[in-house]
């Protein structure tokens, strides 16, 4: 399969041959998403934590609950939002992973807290719409901060991007976890959030992608009957991206992007995509397709990319190998206990590894 727009091609023709290039590549890139599909990924600013309680016997006593409070400071004012922190009992700085989930209770079917714990990594869960609403109301949490002023506003999925980056600032700042093993996960409309983070965050070593489908890790030219339609997620969530993307939407041929190109824009850092086998309406087909169609950026940078098949894989099958990794599970559209164990095992066996 050809993978357009090129992604070893600069918008000008010139070809993409070292990791200099991929690097500019990136920036071109990034810019490109920002302007087509997600809208302007607003600049950091300053951050300050407060931990409001503190539970020192949580899961079996093997783990430390903070609650927290991230307040942004931003040109208009401040914004708070909470954090819930679990840090696993003994010494050292952990590996960190953070989950943007669903619902504000970090005790969530799609959150294994002990299991991520007794695994020793530390998690911070943050409720999506404390940053902003899952809707089109753009005066909601931190959207009031920054006007829609054009059409590359930052919508909604740039905005629950944002707000994962300023609690890493935060998280960073306490000097407990491993800044070489910070991972980044998130289901579905989340999972898109997840990698659009990954893309523009370098401070996150490790993405995971869980069922995230259209406009998140399905290649949109590839599209497989039963999936996500552009025409469709355009129209029913037109919030989610800016107001540019109604443009090009109404046909994946047009797109001025596709999803190959946000993933690449992790490399050369680590993209685990988890797809489901009963989970067609995110195309896991496609989900695969972006894999193969990203791998290019890591072997510019000069590590390995996609190791896995070219052909669809099989129910419970994949391939963890490489800077970008893809793994089809049996079941529905759900992150589960499987999918982040897959993720912890991903992670653990790069974290040592000091390059790449
Ligand atoms: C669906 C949407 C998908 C996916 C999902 C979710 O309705 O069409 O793109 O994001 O919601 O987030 O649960």
């Amino acid at each position: 399969m050809v993978f357009v727009p090129e992604l070893m091609r600069f918008a000008d023709g010139a070809p993409v041959r070292n990791a200099e290039d991929m690097r500019k590549r990136r920036t071109e890139l990034l810019k490109i998403l920002q302007e087509y599909a997600y809208g302007e990924m607003p600049a950091a600013v300053p951050v300050t934590g407060r931990i409001t309680d503190k539970i020192t016997k949580c899961c079996s006593g093997d783990a430390v609950r903070y609650n927290t409070e991230i307040t942004c400071k931003t040109a208009n004012g401040d914004f708070t939002f909470p954090l819930s922190l679990f840090i696993p009992n003994g010494e050292g700085k952990k590996p960190l992973i953070i989950v943007i989930n669903f619902r504000p209770s970090p005790y969530d079917e799609y959150i294994p807290v002990e299991e991520i714990t007794d695994n020793g990594f530390a998690l911070a869960q943050i409720y999506y719409e404390d940053i902003t609403a899952d809707n089109e109301d753009f005066t909601s949490g931190i959207a009031k901060f920054f006007p829609q002023e054009n059409d590359r506003a930052p919508a909604k999925i740039s905005l629950w991007a944002w707000g994962i980056s300023r609690a890493l600032d935060y998280l960073l700042s306490l000097d407990l976890f491993r800044e070489d093993a910070v991972g980044v996960i998130g289901h579905s409309r989340l999972g898109k959030t997840a990698l659009w983070c990954g893309a523009n965050d370098e401070r996150i070593r490790f993405v995971c992608s869980n069922c995230s489908g259209c406009m998140g890790a399905a290649y949109a030219r590839s599209y497989h009957e039963g999936g996500e339609p552009l025409a469709s997620i355009a129209k029913v969530f037109p919030f989610w991206f800016c107001k540019a993307f109604q443009a090009h939407c109404a046909d994946a041929s047009g797109l001025p992007f596709d999803q190959h190109l946000l993933a690449a824009c992790i490399a050369p850092r680590f993209v685990l995509v988890n797809s489901a086998s009963g989970d067609l309406w995110a195309d896991p087909v496609s989900e695969q397709n972006t894999c193969i169609g990203a791998s290019p950026a890591w072997q510019a940078y000069g590590f390995t990319g996609y190791q896995g098949d070219p052909a669809p894989y099989g129910e419970n099958e994949g391939c963890l190998d490489g800077g970008i990794a893809y793994y089809k599970r049996s079941g529905i559209h759900y992150l589960g206990r499987k999918d982040w164990n897959r993720f912890m095992k991903f992670m653990r066996e790069r974290i040592d590894v000091s390059v790449q």
